[in-house]
């Protein structure tokens, strides 16, 4: 049988945004609101692929190589909390179009490969906390940062000592808009 791999794609946080985000993070939620998620780990997921064979990573790397979609900003604007799924999230209260699209474009070629996608409407968010199943209180003032996509990349989960790690298998480019004259 061949070996299958926990994969997705998701767009990173540049180190500044991580640190940001951690410290908004520890001044606004008690230590029992949740598990909170490392700084290295913080990603917006675009397409979740499940457990994939050689075969498939294969294919769905070819594809992702193919896609010509545009760099874009996202306001980091919103947070909520999703208490069933036990997670804490910032957000954005306007997703760019070039987003959804590279979400929506990822997300059909993962479903055409096999790899089951939630029929939930795709809702772009950062995990914060996990296993945050009780009520929280989330701050009336949220932030306003700015993710700068200038790429996408190809995760896989690793379970390791206990801990689940992302590592960053490969990444591809947003191409820029051109400038208006
Ligand atoms: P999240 O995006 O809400 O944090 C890797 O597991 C990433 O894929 C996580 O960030 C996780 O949730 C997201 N994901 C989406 N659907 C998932 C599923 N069915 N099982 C596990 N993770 C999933």
């Amino acid at each position: 049988m061949s070996v299958q791999r926990r994969l997705f794609f998701a767009l990173s946080l540049p180190p500044k945004l991580q640190k940001q985000v951690i410290k908004w993070r520890a001044d606004h939620f008690p230590v029992e609101a949740g598990r909170p998620i490392t700084a290295a780990n913080l990603h917006l997921t675009l397409a979740f692929l499940g457990e994939v064979s050689e075969q498939k990573e294969a294919a769905l790397r070819s594809v992702a190589g193919r896609i010509e979609a545009k760099s874009f900003s996202l306001q980091i604007d919103d947070a909520g909390h999703w208490p069933g799924a036990g997670v804490v999230w910032l957000g954005t209260r306007r997703a760019p179009r070039a987003l959804l699209q590279l979400a929506e474009v990822l997300r059909s070629h993962a479903a055409r490969n096999g790899c089951y996608q939630n029929t939930l409407p795709f809702h772009p968010h950062i995990s914060l906390l996990r296993a945050a199943t009780r009520p929280v209180a989330i701050p009336p003032a949220t932030p306003n940062w700015t993710l700068d996509a200038q790429e996408f990349g190809l995760y896989q989960s690793l379970y390791e000592h206990g801990r689940t790690r992302y590592s960053l298998l490969q990444r591809w480019p947003l191409t820029t808009p051109l400038a208006l004259p």
